[in-house]
């Protein structure tokens, strides 16, 4: 019999890894989508399946992490040997717009998983993952954090995250459930959301190379972050279910970089090179060479004047509405124990990662280009 997952949060950039990570593993997988008013299943749209085949390896169900009865029915009728509960409103500064609902579906979540496990008697067959975070170290009190730090959160999406991560640790010792957390440093990848920082200036960069965008806005760019790729990542929760011991895991590569050397090294990826003056809401980022060969290999040889023209204009520019109320200002993680106990290495480096998010982004700009071209406008349907 194939082993049985379920993934909350399956239309996500983790969700849609993991689903064709576990399949490619033979599992049969079951994902909760939310309704939504558009199709919002593009990032496993390649794995999906014809409901009228039979012994489907993806079946999606509708569901809600605020919607108890809806959980624990699916609970029910999957009867997963693992359930990976990745769904949440993971937007940091948008929990600071809805703390309310980021309380209830992040915090309150994880709580009605945990609880539907123990009402339908499957404590002893099923594993759970809970997505923990590295936001919830937040206020620096020590360096490189690992899983003895202690926490500090600074916005309503950590402070509901430590919710879940203490109510995974208390159902693990209250009711010996195999539940574990898995304590994650970001983790970036092409299907990473639009308005996360990586993508953000990947898209902008890929768009400014193409000459489709002048500028691109940011908010707090000396704040620190220790990246990776979201393709390591789920392997590591795989791992962490595989263990006879259920345990709380920091998952990171060690490294931290600034956003400002985060969008250096992205112009160089596309073999452009600016630097930063300023300060505050002043500092700006000003184009200052290209190197045509890298530029006309990654980018493409058409659009490579018009990009010299642009030498000596600013590229980047700051706008107070991206800062945050409380920010995290320096992340860096330890994953010795990770390293130590599931035999986790990351295989990506940041450069990788910018490369892979970069080839992806700078194809799907020209496919956007290519139609404004040829005379294709995104549809109006007002028209
Ligand atoms: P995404 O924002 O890409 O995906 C979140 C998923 O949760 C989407 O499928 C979304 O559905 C779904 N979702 C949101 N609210 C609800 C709800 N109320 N009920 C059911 N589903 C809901 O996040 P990531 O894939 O990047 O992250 C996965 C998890 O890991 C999240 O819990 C996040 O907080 C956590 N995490 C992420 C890190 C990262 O760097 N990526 C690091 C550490 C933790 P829809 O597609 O309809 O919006
Ligand atoms: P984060 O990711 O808050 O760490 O949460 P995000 O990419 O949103 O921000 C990282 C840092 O970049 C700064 N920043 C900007 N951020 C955004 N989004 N847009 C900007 O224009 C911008 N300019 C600067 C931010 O201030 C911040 O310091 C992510 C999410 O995936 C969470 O769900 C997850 O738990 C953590 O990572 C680990």
């Amino acid at each position: 019999m194939n082993k049985v997952a379920l993934i909350t949060g399956i239309t996500g950039q983790d969700g849609a890894y993991l689903a064709e990570y576990l399949i490619k593993k033979g599992y049969t997988v079951h994902g909760i989508k939310r309704r939504s008013s558009m199709f919002n299943t593009d990032r496993i749209d390649h794995l999906y399946q014809d409901p009228h085949i039979e012994n489907r390896n993806l079946i999606l169900h509708y569901g809600d992490l605020t919607d108890s009865l809806n959980l624990t029915r699916i609970i029910g009728e999957v009867q997963p040997d693992e359930i990976y509960n990745l769904a949440a409103m993971s937007h940091v500064k948008v929990s600071f717009d809805t703390p309310e609902y980021t309380a209830n579906a992040d915090g309150l979540g994880v709580l009605r998983i945990l609880e539907a496990v123990r009402l339908l008697n499957l404590i002893p067959k099923t594993r759970i993952y809970q997505a923990s975070t590295s936001e919830l170290y937040g206020l620096v009190q020590e360096v490189p954090q690992k899983e003895t730090t202690p926490f500090y959160p600074r916005s309503p999406y950590a402070v509901a995250k430590l919710y879940g991560y203490w109510i995974t640790v208390n159902y693990r010792e209250a009711y010996k459930m195999h539940a574990s957390n898995g304590i994650l440093f970001n983790h970036e990848s092409p299907l990473r959301g639009e308005t996360f920082v990586t993508r953000k200036v990947t898209r902008a960069i890929s768009r400014i190379a193409l000459n489709m965008q002048e500028k691109v806005y940011m908010g707090n760019l000396s704040s620190k972050r220790d990246w990776g790729h979201a393709k390591d990542y789920v392997r590591a929760m795989y791992a962490i279910l595989q263990q006879d011991e259920p345990s709380d895991y920091v998952i990171a590569t060690g490294i931290t970089t600034t956003i400002r050397d985060f969008i250096k090294m992205t112009f160089e990826e596309v073999g452009m090179e600016v630097s930063f003056h300023g300060e505050g809401v002043n500092e700006v980022a000003v184009l200052r060479s290209i190197n045509e060969k890298i530029f006309k290999e990654k980018v493409g040889e058409v659009y490579f004047e018009n990009a010299n023209k642009r030498i000596g204009e600013e590229v980047v520019g700051v706008d107070p509405q991206y800062f945050r109320p409380t920010e995290v200002e320096l992340l860096i993680g330890d994953a010795t124990k990770a390293r130590e106990r599931l035999g986790w290495e990351p295989q990506y480096s940041l450069k990788t990662l910018i490369e892979d998010m970069v080839l992806s982004d700078v194809k799907l700009m020209k496919k956007e280009s290519y139609l404004r071209e040829g005379g294709y406008k995104i549809l109006n349907y007002f028209e």
